[in-house]
């Protein structure tokens, strides 16, 4: 891995779990937390939710994975030290829709669909206080900044599994999400990797056929060939029909979605 910052995993693998075990009769409160919580989540337009247990998603495949390529990230966002004791994830999944492509468009150091998700992350944690007296954690995107990965996230959470296009495919939305997730302190009852949805089973695999630069030559993804187009992508600006206070146009970057697009799983 090439990232010098903070690393959330690093802080997790230095605490004494056995201090913290749940007892066998706080379960059923835990189990309808968790549920209550989902369900407040769920209640926003476009979002699906799960829980998720770190010790999983510390110990799953995107971080045993050694990140090859260069991508230099311009998104604004501040290094956050974790909330300790906290076992538990809160996943979030929002439709990013076809017909709604300025959700991804990156502008001023973020996404409008970003945005919303870290204000509906802000949300939930307060609605969990408020409600329950539990504290929670908006967590950032980036790792190095003390996200976590949040497809590895997303599958452990039950809302989905990795596909062809190497992209979480939701149960609902297939690739059309974008992921975002809570700390939460304690142990909530997580989800599981669904065994019931094998959309990619049979597929011709369009998205990988869809790729303008040809990424999934190798028979899986190669992260140095999309990250040519992505950055080609930021040095290529569109216009996005807005213009700022001096009437000058505002331009945005549109991150390629092609493999996303040619997926044939869930709504558009
Ligand atoms: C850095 C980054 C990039 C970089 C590098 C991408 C990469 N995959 O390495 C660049 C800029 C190139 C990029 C491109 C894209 N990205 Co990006 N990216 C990220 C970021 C910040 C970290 C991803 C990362 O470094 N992964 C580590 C590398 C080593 O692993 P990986 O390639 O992802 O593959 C791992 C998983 O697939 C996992 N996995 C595979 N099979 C299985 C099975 C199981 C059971 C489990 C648990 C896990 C698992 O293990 C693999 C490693 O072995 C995440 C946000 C986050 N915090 O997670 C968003 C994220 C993954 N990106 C996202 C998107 C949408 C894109 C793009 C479509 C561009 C766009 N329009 O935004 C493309 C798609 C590329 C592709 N097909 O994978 C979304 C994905 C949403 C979804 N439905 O999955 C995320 C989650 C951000 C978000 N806003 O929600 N991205």
């Amino acid at each position: 891995m090439h990232f010098h910052g903070f690393r959330a995993k690093d802080i997790f693998d230095g605490i004494n779990w056995q201090a913290l075990k749940n007892t066998g009769e706080n379960m059923t409160q835990h189990r309808q937390l968790a549920e209550e919580l989902i369900a407040e989540a769920e209640k926003q337009d476009g979002f699906r939710a799960g829980i998720a247990a770190i010790d999983e998603v510390l110990g799953g495949p995107s971080y045993k994975a050694v990140s090859v390529g260069n991508w230099k990230t311009n998104h604004s966002e501040k290094a956050t030290p974790w909330l300790p004791d906290a076992r538990s994830l809160l996943v979030l999944a929002m439709h990013h829709p076809e017909n709604d492509p300025g959700l991804d468009w990156f502008d001023r150091g973020n996404t409008a669909g970003n945005r919303r998700m870290t204000k509906i992350s802000e949300e939930l944690g307060s609605w969990l206080f408020r409600s329950h007296g539990v504290r929670a954690q908006p967590l950032p995107y980036h790792v190095e900044k003390g996200g976590v990965y949040l497809k590895d996230a997303a599958v452990f959470a039950g809302l989905g599994v990795v596909g062809k296009n190497n992209l979480l495919l939701d149960r609902k939305w297939g690739p059309r999400v974008r992921l975002r997730a809570v700390l939460i302190k304690g142990r909530l009852p997580s989800g599981r990797p669904p065994e019931d949805f094998q959309p990619c089973q049979g597929c011709a695999m369009p998205c990988r056929k869809a790729c303008p630069e040809n990424a999934f030559a190798l028979g899986q993804y190669d992260r140095p060939t999309c990250i040519q187009r992505l950055d080609s992508n930021r040095a290529h600006p569109i216009e996005s029909g807005q213009r700022d206070s001096e009437g000058s146009p505002i331009l945005v970057t549109e991150w390629c979605r092609s493999c996303e697009f040619a997926c044939p799983v869930g709504e558009k």
